[in-house]
């Protein structure tokens, strides 16, 4: 670990990106400089770090001389443009985009569960971060998978409005308020009303039947477990509530682990937090894991239906934990065994 690092955030003006800024600004991480990249459109705004006043430039292909780590969340055809151009830089880009999480020679890296993936940066000098949906699930599947195996997963989320960005959070705020003045509204960035309503559509529909979202659930879960066979199932709800994903998550492992087992083994887990006592109405909700570390997991218990069943409730902050956080996780990791 050197004693600074010049990094570069693509993207630094999006909801990921201002937040990436702020851990940067919280972690311990030796930041020698910041460079503060996003579109034309954002180009000379200003946003604070450690006390300075630093200025948004337009990203381009020359961004990114003298930069040692770039952390992308700029969307997807954003980071296939312009991260081969940084990584030949000489820099390693972490991206959080859906751009190259499924390339075979881009590890896509949870530090929890597959930390040694981090290695492959050679590749391509790309690191991805899974999707939000993916992280805060396989960390939690990850302990039970090495103690008794996972055969199937049948999920469905209930997903905070932030994952889609600024716009979306305003489009919340705004229905919410014209709604209760007895107002209408019209919907934008989403296909039907946010407020006080609730639909199972979160990217686009594919040939299958399933959305994009619950497609990346899959085999992002496989390649992050190193495990073809997993089988995963997902329903991708998306709730008008501004930050923390919930996941409903019924698993069927290959051999028989109990409730309590299951508890024991999750309270030791990293980045794990068991929330689960429903004598005190203990249980994670989105609400209290809003502005957090930790993936919060409650409900744990037997499924009264199968053999080998367990249900679990699963929350975590999709703006941190989902994005920002494990992407500079994945930089802190990268930096202390590698560069
Ligand atoms: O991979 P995908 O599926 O393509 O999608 C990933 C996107 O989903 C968001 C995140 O968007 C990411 O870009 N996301 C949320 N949670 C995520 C998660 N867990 C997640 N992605 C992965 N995992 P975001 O809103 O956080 O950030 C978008 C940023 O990218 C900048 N950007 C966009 N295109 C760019 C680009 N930068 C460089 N080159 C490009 N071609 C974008 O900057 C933002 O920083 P910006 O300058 O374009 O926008 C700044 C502000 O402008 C407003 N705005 C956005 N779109 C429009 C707009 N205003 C007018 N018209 C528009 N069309 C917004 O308020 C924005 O904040
Ligand atoms: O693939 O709209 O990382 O909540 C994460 C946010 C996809 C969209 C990704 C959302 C995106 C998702």
């Amino acid at each position: 670990m050197k004693d600074g690092y010049h990094i570069a955030v693509a993207g630094a003006t999006g909801a990921v990106g201002n937040e990436m800024i702020k851990i940067l600004e919280e972690q311990k991480f030796p930041v020698a400089s910041l460079k503060l990249l996003a579109s034309s459109r954002s180009a000379g705004k200003t946003l604070d770090f450690r006390g300075k006043s630093l200025t948004v430039e337009e990203l381009r292909e020359d961004s990114f001389e003298g930069v040692d780590i770039a952390l992308f969340s700029a969307g997807a055809a954003a980071s296939r443009q312009f991260a081969p151009a940084a990584a030949d830089s000489g820099c390693v880009v972490i991206d959080n985009s859906s751009g190259w999480r499924m390339d075979p020679e881009v590890p896509l890296v949870v530090p929890e569960v597959n930390p040694h993936a981090v290695a492959d940066y050679r590749n391509k000098g790309i690191i991805a971060n899974p999707n939000c949906s993916t992280i805060q699930m396989v960390v939690v599947l990850k302990p039970i998978y090495d103690a008794v195996g996972i055969e199937r997963v049948v999920v469905s989320t209930y997903q905070a409005v932030s994952g889609t960005g600024k716009l979306a959070m305003q489009e919340l705020m705004d229905q919410t308020r014209l709604l209760l003045n007895f107002q209408e509204v019209t919907p934008e960035v989403y296909p039907y009303r946010i407020a006080f309503n609730c639909f199972p559509h979160i990217g686009g529909f594919l040939e299958n039947g399933y959305t994009e979202e619950e497609m990346k659930m899959v085999y992002e879960t496989q390649k992050i477990m190193e495990d073809p066979d997993i089988r995963v199932s997902a329903t991708t709800v998306r709730i008008p509530v501004f930050y923390g994903h919930s996941e409903a998550v019924n698993i069927q492992t290959s051999r028989k682990l109990s409730a309590k087992d299951a508890r024991v083994l999750l309270f030791r887990a990293p980045g794990v937090k068991v929330l689960d006592n429903p004598d005190e109405r203990i249980y994670p909700m989105p609400l209290e894991a809003a502005g957090i570390d930790d993936t919060l997991v409650g409900r744990i218990r037997e499924d009264i239906s199968i053999e080998n069943g367990l249900d679990l409730w699963i929350v975590a902050d999709n703006i941190r934990k989902g994005a920002a956080l494990n992407t500079v996780q994945i930089a802190e990791l990268l930096a202390k065994e590698y560069l």
